[in-house]
């Protein structure tokens, strides 16, 4: 079993690069744990209130349930995955059964900002993409699907994204195998990240 934690901004082509890797193994190699479901419930909390959270604060995240769940699928168990729910800022009271398989892909923003998280993961990849073109990829993602409008997606950009992405998530740069840039299609890394997987499975 291999887990690749795959880390970078928003809106640096995580997604992308994921899919770009899921694409090369067969379906029932490789499955996906996305750091999104393991926001912490905040069932306790009114909607106001949760709109508030900063999300892109490594305490956001319940890390505890993801080491848990990691550790669980190396021993070959099958998790239930929560399941997050943008437009209510919440977990749902869904999950998804997920099996253990060769190859566990974990992505988020914050993923590296965890010491124990940082040890399960065989391959450490950053996604390294400018600031501009991430605030474009976000800005679009966020009127696309998510509902929301241009002065409100710049001002959570200015005030929360900005700081946190300096404060805490570039510095995990620092503790990656693999950078890749990616302000276009980075098609030789995936070949090398593909290598890789390839080599460490056999
Ligand atoms: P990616 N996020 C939301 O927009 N709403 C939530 O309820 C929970 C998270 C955002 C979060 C972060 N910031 O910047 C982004 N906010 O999801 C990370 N606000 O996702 O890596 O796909 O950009
Ligand atoms: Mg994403």
């Amino acid at each position: 079993m291999l887990i690749i934690g795959i880390a970078g901004g928003t809106g640096c082509g995580k997604t992308t690069v994921v899919n770009q890797i899921v694409n090369e193994l067969p379906e029932n190699e490789v499955c996906v744990i996305s750091q999104d479901s393991y926001y912490k419930d905040t069932s306790h909390l009114t909607y106001e209130e949760r709109v508030k959270i900063n999300f892109d604060h490594p305490q956001s995240i319940d890390f505890e349930l993801l080491c848990q769940h990691l550790t669980a699928l190396r021993k070959g168990e099958t998790i239930a995955q929560p399941v997050y729910s943008f437009v209510e800022h919440n977990r749902t009271s869904e999950t998804v059964s997920t099996a253990p398989s060769k190859v566990i892909i974990v992505e988020g923003i914050l993923i590296l900002t965890n010491p124990k998280i940082r040890e399960m993961f065989d391959i450490k990849i950053y996604v390294q993409t400018d600031s501009d073109e991430r605030l474009i990829r976000r800005l679009k993602r966020d009127i696309a699907e998510r509902g929301r409008d241009m002065d409100e997606v710049l001002d959570r950009y200015q005030n929360t994204l900005k700081p946190m992405h300096q404060q805490f998530i570039d510095p995990t740069k620092e503790f990656a195998d693999l950078i890749i840039p990616n302000n276009n299609y980075n098609n030789v890394a995936i070949d090398i990240v593909r290598t890789i997987i390839k080599e460490r499975l056999n």
